[in-house]
C-alpha cells in the first residue's frame, strides 16, 4: 500500500500506476465530478450500470424472453454519429497531420479543451475504465484508460475492449497507457433532472495529440465519439505508434477461410462504408462450396505486425462489434443476425409493441405499428424511418458463432492477402491482383468509392478513400503511404494484394456481380494465388482472373458474357480514373511516395 500521495482522491490499493493516478487526480480536479467510480470490469458491474441505467431512463429492457440480456439506448436526435468535422489531429506541425485531417495548434486547443472541461463533470461520477485493445498482454496489445461521466460508454467500453481491473497488474507502477478523456459536456447543476441522452449541441470536440499520445473528447455521446478505444485509439492513435515503431493500424477486417482439406488462409480487408464489410468479414459460403468456411477474427479494425517469419500478423484489438443495424438480415449476414439474439446494447433502432428490436431491412414486409428511434409512434404509412440509418447494435465478439478460434492468439495470424475495395458502377473489375506490393499500395492508396443518395443527396460521385483510411489516419496521409511502403519492404514475405469491387452495374444500372454469399468465388481465387494454383491474365493494372478461373457451379446463369462486363478495363473509363488518381496525388502534396507516381506512369504507358 505504497501509494504517492494524492490528494481528494480515493485509489484502489491494487492502482499503483504512479502516471495514472496523479492522471485521474487532475483531471478530478478540472471536470469536479461528484464521484469517482474505478470500474473492475465484473458482470456484476455492468449488470449494475445496466440497471440503474434502465431506472434513470438511458437504456430501456428490451423483452426478456425475445431478446435476452438485451436493452435499447435513444441518443439524442443530435448526436448520432461519427463527426469527422470535429475531429481533430493537434499534432506540433500542421504538415504532420497533413490536408486530409482537420489540424490546431496543441497550445490552442489545450486552451479551448481547458474551458470545456472546467467543471463539465459536475453532478455526474468519473468512471476510470481500464482496457486492453488486443489479449491482455499480447506483444501486439496496447493499453489504454478511459476516464468517462457516461455510465452507457462504460458498458459499451465492457463489450468492445478488455475491460478489466487486470490491465492494471500489467502496468504496474510504470507501465504505459493511452490517456482518453471523455465527457458528455453536460454538467447537472444542484437537484437538476438529467435527461435520457445527455450532450452538448453547442460544441463537440473529438481531440488527437499524436505526439503525446493522447485522447480529448467532448460533447458526444455516440459510437466512435465516445467508445475511444475504438476509431481514436485503435486507429488514429495506433496509425502513429506504427508509423514510429514498424507496424500498421488499419481499417480492416480479418476472416479466415479453411478449404475442405482443412488448409487455412487469413486474409485481411478494407471497404469504406456502405460496402458490406461486416458482410463480407461473416460470409457464408454458397451450397457449392462444401466443405469451406470462412471464419471471422474482425470486422472492423486490425493491428498488423511483421512477425520472426518474415511475415505480416494480425489481430482484432477490439473485443466486440459496433456494427450498423439497417440492412442486417437472415439473407444478408445470418451470422450477425444469430450473435444480437441476446446481450446485446441496440441503439436508436425502432421498437415491436411486443418489447423486441426492429429495423429497415430486417424483414420484407414492416410490422404495423412500432416506436421509432425517437420514441414516436411509428407505421409503415409514416413516409419516415423507424429505425435511424445509423443505428447499432454493440454486442461481444464472443456472441459470434463465425468467431475463428485463433480471435484470441497473442501473436496474431499470419495475412496472406490483403483486399481493397470500394463501390464503383463503372471501371474497376470485380477483382484485380496487384503484380508487387509497391502496386498494391497504390491500389490502396488510389481506392474509391461512389457516394450513395443518403450520404450527401449525390449519386455516383467519386469520393477517394484511401486504405478506407481517410478519417482514421492520425498524420499527414503521404507519410502513411510512404510507411506502407516501408513495411512491406521490410517483410520478407509479403501479403499478396487485391482490388474488389463487388458493385459495377449494366447497361440499365443493375448490379452486374450478384454479391453476397457468392463474393466466395472471388474469395477461393484470391486464397489459391496466394498458394500459387491459381490462373489470371496480366492486364495494365495487374492480374485479373477469366471465366474459367472462378468456380460457376450453382451460378451457371452467371454467362461468359456477364463475366467479361464484371471484369472487363475500359480504357476511356481508365484514362479518366488516372486522371483522378492525379488530383488526388496534387491534393496530398509533396511528401508523396516516388514509387506511387512511378506506378502512376506505368499504368498510363501499359493503357497506351
Ligand atoms: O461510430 S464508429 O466510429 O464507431 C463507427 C463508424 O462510424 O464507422
Ligand atoms: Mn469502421
Amino acid at each position: 500500500m505504497n501509494q504517492p500521495y494524492v490528494p481528494h482522491i480515493q485509489v484502489p490499493d491494487y492502482v499503483r500506476n504512479r502516471r495514472a493516478i496523479e492522471w485521474v487526480a487532475e483531471i478530478a480536479a478540472l471536470t469536479k465530478p461528484d464521484a469517482i467510480h474505478w470500474c473492475d470490469g465484473t458482470p456484476a458491474e455492468y449488470d449494475r450500470l445496466c440497471e440503474e441505467m434502465v431506472r434513470s431512463g438511458t437504456l430501456l429492457r428490451l423483452n426478456p424472453e425475445l431478446r435476452p440480456g438485451s436493452f435499447l439506448a435513444r441518443s439524442d436526435p443530435t448526436d448520432v454519429a461519427r463527426m469527422e468535422d470535429r475531429t481533430f489531429i493537434c499534432s506540433q506541425q500542421k504538415d504532420d497531420a497533413g490536408p486530409t485531417n482537420n489540424w490546431m495548434a496543441p497550445a490552442e486547443m489545450r486552451a479551448t479543451l481547458a474551458q470545456l472541461f472546467d467543471g463539465c463533470m459536475r453532478g455526474r461520477t468519473l468512471y476510470v475504465v481500464p482496457f486492453s485493445m488486443g489479449p491482455l498482454g499480447s506483444h501486439i496489445a496496447q493499453i489504454g484508460i478511459e476516464l468517462t461521466d457516461s455510465p452507457y460508454v462504460v458498458v459499451s467500453m465492457r463489450v468492445m475492449t478488455r475491460m478489466t481491473a487486470r490491465v492494471w497488474e500489467l502496468l504496474g507502477a510504470e507501465g504505459e497507457f493511452v490517456p482518453c478523456v471523455h465527457s458528455v459536456g453536460a454538467p447537472l447543476a444542484a437537484g437538476q433532472k438529467d435527461v435520457p441522452w445527455p450532450c452538448n449541441r453547442e460544441h463537440k470536440y473529438i481531440v488527437h495529440f499524436p505526439e503525446t499520445r493522447e485522447i480529448w473528447s467532448f460533447g458526444s455521446g455516440y459510437g466512435g465519439n465516445a467508445l475511444l478505444g475504438k476509431k481514436c485509439f485503435s486507429l488514429r492513435i495506433a496509425s502513429v505508434m506504427g508509423r514510429d515503431q514498424g507496424w500498421l493500424a488499419e481499417h480492416m477486417l480479418i476472416l479466415g477461410l479453411t478449404a475442405p482439406n482443412g488448409e487455412k488462409t487469413y486474409v485481411s480487408a478494407a471497404f469504406p462504408s456502405a460496402c458490406g464489410k461486416t458482410n463480407f468479414a461473416m460470409l457464408v459460403p454458397p451450397p457449392a462450396f462444401p466443405g469451406w468456411t470462412v471464419t471471422t477474427i474482425g470486422e472492423d479494425i486490425a493491428w498488423i505486425k511483421p512477425g520472426k517469419d518474415g511475415r505480416l500478423y494480425a489481430i482484432n484489438p477490439e473485443a466486440g462489434l459496433f456494427g450498423v443495424a439497417p440492412g442486417t438480415s437472415a439473407k444478408t449476414n445470418p451470422n450477425c443476425l444469430n450473435a444480437i439474439r441476446s446481450n446485446t446494447i441496440f441503439t436508436n433502432v425502432a421498437l415491436t409493441p411486443e418489447g423486441d428490436v426492429w429495423w429497415e431491412g430486417l424483414t420484407d414486409v414492416p410490422p404495423p405499428h412500432l416506436t421509432d428511434w425517437q420514441g414516436q409512434p411509428w407505421t409503415p404509412e409514416s413516409g419516415r424511418k423507424a429505425a435511424h440509418p445509423n443505428s447499432r447494435f454493440t454486442v461481444a465478439a464472443t456472441q459470434l458463432a463465425s468467431l475463428d478460434p485463433e480471435w484470441e492468439n497473442p501473436d496474431g495470424v499470419p495475412i496472406s492477402a490483403m483486399i481493397f475495395g470500394g463501390r464503383r458502377s463503372n471501371t474497376v473489375p470485380l477483382v484485380v491482383e496487384a503484380p508487387d506490393w509497391d502496386a498494391g499500395v497504390y491500389l490502396g492508396a488510389t481506392m474509391g468509392s461512389e457516394t450513395t443518395a443518403a450520404a450527401t443527396g449525390k449519386v455516383g460521385v467519386v469520393r477517394r478513400d484511401p486504405m478506407a483510411m481517410i478519417p482514421f489516419v492520425g498524420y499527414n496521409m503521404a507519410d502513411y503511404f510512404s510507411h506502407w511502403l516501408k513495411v512491406g519492404r521490410a517483410a520478407a514475405h509479403r501479403p499478396r494484394v487485391f482490388l474488389v469491387n463487388w458493385f459495377r452495374t449494366d447497361a440499365g444500372g443493375k448490379f452486374v456481380w450478384p454479391g453476397y454469399g457468392e463474393n466466395m468465388r472471388v474469395l477461393k481465387w484470391v486464397v489459391e494465388r496466394c498458394r500459387g494454383r491459381a490462373h489470371a491474365a496480366e492486364t495494365a493494372i495487374g492480374w485479373i482472373p477469366g471465366y474459367d478461373d472462378l468456380v460457376w457451379t450453382g451460378l451457371e446463369r452467371f454467362s461468359r458474357e456477364q463475366f467479361a462486363s464484371a471484369t472487363s478495363l475500359r480504357h476511356d473509363e481508365w484514362a479518366d480514373e488516372l486522371a483522378q488518381h492525379d488530383d488526388l496525388f496534387a491534393r496530398l502534396g509533396t511528401r508523396l511516395p516516388r514509387e506511387l507516381v512511378q506506378r502512376r506512369e506505368a499504368i498510363g504507358r501499359a493503357l497506351r
